[in-house]
């Protein structure tokens, strides 16, 4: 099983233009953000996070790794993230979710969390357990599902934003898009 995925198309942090082109051009392919999911079950939704990276062309990676069921894994890539070039940890997982949590125990990098739609519980299970976390250990929860993950590399698009102006133009041009599409919708 593939559990590790890595976006080479990407904006770095020191990002520039390419002469020839004008499409932005990384100076490095280490990805600022990580997707993390507890398994591979969640891919189907988490492939919302990484899609919406790529449009934005932010480096990323994508890896399944569990606070449960693998879970010197999961603490030694958060110990580790800060020191890779990672800038924003999106963890996902569902039922008794603490991907997100652990991430954050062990880095103070941002950690968003995404609770997954579970079976049993649709969800918010998942959700009481990845929101409530104990003051001074914070996770930024998402909504359930595709709608946090999208929203999910949205906040993380954002962050990157503030120290790159690039991404803030794009994401400015992608809320007028957005509006937009709102603006001319026509009811049958
Ligand atoms: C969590 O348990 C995962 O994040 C997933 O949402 C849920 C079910 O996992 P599988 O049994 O499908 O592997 O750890």
């Amino acid at each position: 099983m593939k559990t590790s995925k890595q976006k080479r198309t990407g904006v770095s942090g020191k990002a520039q233009k390419s002469e020839s082109s004008s499409s932005i051009v990384p100076r490095s392919s280490l990805p600022l953000v990580a997707v993390l999911m507890g398994s591979k079950s969640d891919w189907e939704t988490m492939r919302a996070a990484s899609e919406t990276l790529e449009r934005f062309q932010v480096a990323h990676e994508c890896r399944v790794m569990s606070a449960h069921r693998s879970p010197e894994l999961a603490s030694e890539f958060a110990a580790k993230a800060e020191s890779r070039g990672v800038e924003v940890i999106i963890a996902a997982a569902g039922g008794a979710a603490h991907l997100a949590g652990v991430m954050a125990a062990h880095t103070v990098l941002p950690v968003l969390g995404v609770p997954m739609k579970s079976e049993a519980l649709n969800g918010l299970d998942s959700l009481l357990s990845t929101v409530q976390m104990p003051a001074g250990i914070p996770v930024g929860t998402l909504a359930i599902g595709k709608p946090g993950a999208t929203n999910a590399a949205l906040f993380a698009i954002a962050i990157l934003a503030n120290s790159r102006p690039d991404l803030k133009e794009k994401l400015h041009k992608f809320r007028a898009e957005q509006e937009k599409k709102i603006r001319e919708t026509k009811l049958d």
